[in-house]
């Protein structure tokens, strides 16, 4: 058990289980002529089965596969109640005569339908329960991963690159095959291959080559490719003298490149685009706009592809407020873009800190697409050794009411997830950050899955289906993100992590050339108080949100806490709503943070009878590394704001380990920062 088969594993169900479901189970047989996605999923169902029901002989009636048109009679009334469903939708039901019907109207759902069979077996759920109808929320449920040609990834923590750039497309990775499987597995349909921060090369011909037979590959399982372009690269690739997005060179080199893509790939998604973000060129180069650019791309894709653009911009010119550059240049913005591009905006407004609250722009642009984009990669939360269940961080973005009319999640037409992937045999870098990776998918097939459910589902499929082992270890995962939020940034502060690798605490860092690369810019603590004043006698970002969102956070005596530093800078013996004065309140949540993961890895501790020993010794190894670098995080924190407040400690908190002095001197050469 390397945790290479991730939820896929198919562990042979208890013997009176499997005896039961062999018994309602029979051969898999497809009403629909064979495509290579019927035989996919026909063969999953083939191999998902013989594992679980481990040598029980299936001796029921069969289970037939079936497009809705190729269905008669019970089977195409069922398959009926899918009309007017998007792409994908499936249908799994019982007939009277036994039969276990999986239908569809497209071929993609009838492998979401298999695989999500599989998935309630797989949970333990009886034969005879299993009744489902289902189809996406968004269209788009994309994964971007971050790497490079050069297989090093940016902000991966699980190997290098699960792209073989070198050796394609002569040699297609076998992995590659396993992956377009679990991606369909969770509903992903589309992949960006190549890291935000692009080479132009990748648009070269020998790489469309490459991309062409990734293509070839996945087209089975549902997924499209996508590329990250670079907007200069027309320029950078000597075709051009200019990038200027109304430049007609300009236009034509971006068509003719997109009739090359297309003419080897007929089914490409489209391209992401950073621009004027971070040092990545972009349409502001040439006082053009985010609209001009975006469009001049979508103009050469045109009806065959999307422009995902993304939002996340900053720029040195206005370091007020970091957190409202985005909404600034957008929002002003609204229904000027072409009906083929998507804004991809982070699920917060800073960068993918443990909390933040939802990004402004959602719900403010009524007249242009966006999509939310989420960090499957902790790079802020503890990279792959910290154990954090990330759905309960975007659950609470895509649950949040905009003020606009209707909560995050419904004002977005996809999610894009920042792929965790890597070489490492368990693909994610450690087995609870498959976690991740399996509750993006699930949210953005549907967004109103609790985390719970997720979490349960994935640890049935993954590690044990004991419901003693559950009982326990759902909720660990569950408590196990706002227990990173207490011991690294509670109380609302963010960013407060080392510079570069974004590992470990580093509050102290005030030296930075830009003002909002510092943590001091986003703590802003003095002897006064702590906390980055975002209200009217501040940045006032608290004003790009909706009216009654603003004021549910206006007031720091009746907000929620979770957000209170996030909004305002408060007096250190500002009382809190436990009665504790602002200080003894920061160290008591970085004190609860600590307790809780000591109580994970006891929680982990008491399941080893329910896990095999190498996954059990690989987690408790890192939660042993958690233990350690929350204190870590705690104690670097707090001595650093008594140098800042002078205050003593509160009554009972224990001193930090080391001098400030101590933490300060710590370095990380080795830690992964690109
Ligand atoms: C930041 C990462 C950086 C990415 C950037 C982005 O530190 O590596 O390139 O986000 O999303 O969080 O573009």
């Amino acid at each position: 058990e390397d945790g290479y088969d991730l939820w896929l594993r198919y562990a042979p169900l208890d013997d009176g289980m499997a005896a039961d479901d062999a018994a309602a189970l029979g051969p898999v047989t497809s009403a629909s002529a064979p495509t290579p996605t019927i035989i996919a999923a026909r063969s999953e169902l083939e191999r998902g089965l013989a594992e679980l029901l481990d040598g029980h002989e299936p001796a029921g009636r069969g289970i037939v596969l079936g497009l809705a048109r190729d269905l008669d009679g019970a089977a195409a009334r069922e398959a009926a109640t899918l009309e007017g469903q998007p792409a994908g939708a499936y249908r799994i039901a019982r007939l009277a005569d036994g039969r276990i019907l999986i239908a569809a109207q497209d071929d993609i759902g009838l492998l979401y339908g298999a695989f999500a069979f599989l998935r309630h077996l797989g949970a333990g759920e009886p034969v005879s329960t299993i009744d489902d109808i289902s189809a996406p929320a968004f269209s788009l449920r994309i994964i971007d991963h971050w790497g490079n040609p050069s297989g090093l990834v940016e902000r991966g923590y699980s190997g290098r690159s699960i792209f073989d750039w070198w050796h394609l497309p002569d040699r297609l990775d076998p992995r590659m095959i396993d992956y377009a499987r679990a991606e369909a597995s969770i509903g992903i349909n589309g992949v960006v291959v190549n890291n935000v921060n692009a080479k132009a090369y990748v648009l070269e011909p020998r790489y469309i080559a490459k991309l062409r037979r990734l293509a070839d590959a996945w087209r089975p399982y549902g997924i499209r490719v996508y590329l990250t372009a670079r907007f200069s690269a027309p320029m950078e690739l000597g075709a051009t003298g200019t990038a200027d997005p109304l430049d007609p060179a300009v236009r034509q080199w971006w068509k003719d490149k997109a009739d090359e893509i297309y003419a080897a790939i007929p089914d490409f998604g489209g391209f992401l685009v950073k621009a004027n973000s971070e040092g990545q060129p972009g349409p502001q180069d040439y006082g053009r706009t985010h609209a001009d650019g975006a469009n001049m791309m979508a103009a050469a894709l045109g009806d065959r592809g999307v422009v995902l653009w993304r939002a996340f911009v900053y720029s040195a010119e206005d370091s007020t407020d970091r957190a409202k550059q985005a909404y600034n240049e957008f929002v002003p913005l609204d229904g000027k873009f072409a009906d083929n591009v998507i804004l991809q905006v982070k699920n917060g407004p800073v960068d993918f800190q443990p909390r933040e609250p939802f990004h402004p722009m959602f719900g403010a642009m009524p007249h242009t697409k966006l999509m939310l984009e989420g960090q499957i990669t902790k790079e802020y939360l503890g990279f792959a050794t910290h154990l954090a269940f990330l759905a309960p961080l975007w659950k609470e973005v895509i649950t949040a009411d905009t003020g606009h009319g209707g909560v995050v999640a419904q004002n977005l037409v996809g999610m894009a997830g920042v792929a965790n992937t890597g070489s490492d045999r368990n693909w994610s870098g450690s087995h609870f950050d498959q976690a991740n990776w399996y509750a993006f998918g699930r949210l953005a097939w549907d967004p109103r899955m609790s985390s719970g459910n997720i979490a349960q589902e994935w640890a049935a499929q993954t590690f044990s289906r004991d419901p003693g082992f559950l009982a326990e270890v759902v909720p660990m995962m569950l408590g196990s993100r706002q227990a990173v939020v207490d011991y690294m940034t509670p109380l609302g502060l963010a960013h407060q992590m080392g510079t570069g690798h974004h590992y470990g605490p580093a509050p102290w860092i005030c030296d930075l050339a830009r003002p909002e690369w510092n943590p001091c810019y986003y703590s802003k603590a003095d002897a006064g108080g702590i906390g980055f004043d975002r209200t009217a006698t501040g940045s006032d970002a608290l004003a790009q949100y909706a009216p009654t969102v603003a004021a549910q956070w206006r007031d720091p005596k009746a907000m929620d806490e979770d957000y209170l530093l996030w909004f305002h800078h408060l007096p250190w013996d500002f009382k809190t709503q436990s009665g504790r004065a602002l200080w003894p309140e920061l160290v008591h949540r970085y004190d609860r943070g600590v307790a809780e993961v000591d109580a994970m890895a006891a929680t982990w501790a008491s399941l080893a009878p329910n896990v095999d020993e190498q996954r059990f010794e690989d987690t408790s190894e890192f939660l042993a590394i958690q233990q350690r670098e929350a204190r870590w995080w705690r104690d670097a924190s707090i001595a650093y704001w008594q140098s800042v407040n002078h205050l003593p400690l509160p009554e009972g908190a224990a001193p930090p380990a080391h001098s400030l002095d101590w933490y300060e001197a710590l370095s990380f050469p080795d830690a992964p920062a690109d």
